[in-house]
């Protein structure tokens, strides 16, 4: 069994990867695909090779052209004590003195001297890839995996188990990139502040109405509305979502969140007459012909 929530008809293992600790489905019916960390015992937390693993399936999605929305999610329950975890961030019995080892060894990083702080590329393949991404809680997020909920796109969460903490305090590490500055912007500076100074637990219904959670549903329900979410999304046009989800980021990521955007817009531009002139003229050797298009207004 994936997950007590896991719905078997509706995914198919993705076959190219053959992953330890996280699941990658993709949807038989949906054009979406579900990755879920696998490590329940401990309330999903990652240590590196989850972290590369959960990289590789992301970009894996990222660049298949039929797939148009990511689920991303925590397997479970705890078979030791039935607890639901969507991450609850670094694993800290292999955190060494500066950053998260590798337990296996053949691991080309794992003898350099150095421990691995790589989440935060995860994070900026979530922010910048060009599909939605929904966060799907069944539990617990905390540390670096509330970091990762509030850098995805949409939040759904368990209405019974779903719960939010940030304990990068407690135990000396700090977000201050999307997990904290980002957060202000869902939830008011204030708001923000309070949740990594004290620390507190939030269940799913404060974190919606905090506006960090888009929507609290029956725990039973959970990946079936996760999944309606992503038929939804998918049903829509593939150019106009990618062009919100960068108008979306653009404000916060200053010349980066731009550079993203004009791609896309200079990739539009491509597809006009007026490219087209301009590209067979330099190829033909001739002067373009740009007077016969309007000056749109
Ligand atoms: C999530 C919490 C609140 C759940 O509490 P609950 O339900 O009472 O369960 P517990 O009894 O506490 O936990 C059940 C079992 O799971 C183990 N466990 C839980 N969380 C972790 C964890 N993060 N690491 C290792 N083990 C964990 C418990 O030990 C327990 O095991 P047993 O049954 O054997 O006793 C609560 O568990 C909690 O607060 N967890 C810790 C949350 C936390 O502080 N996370 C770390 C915060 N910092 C980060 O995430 C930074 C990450 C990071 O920098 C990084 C890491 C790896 C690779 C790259 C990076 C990077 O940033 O680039």
């Amino acid at each position: 069994m994936v997950s007590e929530l896991f719905a078997d008809s509706q995914w198919e293992p993705v076959d190219a990867f053959d992953f330890e600790d996280v699941t990658y489905h993709q949807g038989t019916e949906v054009p979406a695909v579900r990755i879920a960390f696998d490590r329940p015992s401990v309330r999903n937390a990652f240590r590196p090779e989850t972290v590369d693993e959960l990289y590789r399936a992301l970009d894996h999605a990222r660049k298949q052209a039929d797939i148009g929305c990511v689920l991303l999610t925590g397997n479970g329950p705890s078979s030791k004590d039935g607890g639901w975890a969507f991450c609850s961030g670094g694993d800290q019995s292999i955190r060494g003195d500066s950053g998260y080892e590798y337990e296996d060894d053949e691991e080309p990083a794992a003898d350099q001297g150095v421990g691995r702080l790589h989440i935060l590329e995860v994070q900026r393949l979530i922010r910048f890839m060009p599909k939605p991404v929904i966060c799907v809680v069944p539990g617990w997020a905390a540390g670096g995996g509330h970091s990762l909920h509030v850098v995805c796109d949409l939040t759904l969460a368990s209405q019974e188990h779903g719960m939010f903490k940030q304990t990068d305090a407690d135990v000396a590490s700090f977000d201050g990139g999307f997990g904290s500055a980002y957060l202000a912007r869902q939830v008011g500076q204030k708001k923000a502040r309070e949740i990594f100074f004290l620390g507190k637990s939030y269940d799913a219904e404060t974190a919606r109405e905090m506006g960090m959670v888009n929507e609290a549903v029956p725990h039973d329900d959970l990946e079936d509305v996760a999944l309606e979410w992503a038929d939804r999304i998918t049903r829509k046009s593939p150019m106009a979502i990618r062009m919100l989800k960068y108008a979306f980021n653009m404000a916060d990521d200053g010349m980066v969140g731009q550079q993203v955007f004009a791609g896309e817009a200079t990739r539009l531009g491509y597809m006009t007459d007026e490219a087209a002139e301009g590209r067979n003229a330099f190829n033909e050797g001739r002067e373009p012909n740009f007077r016969q298009y309007p000056w749109h207004y």
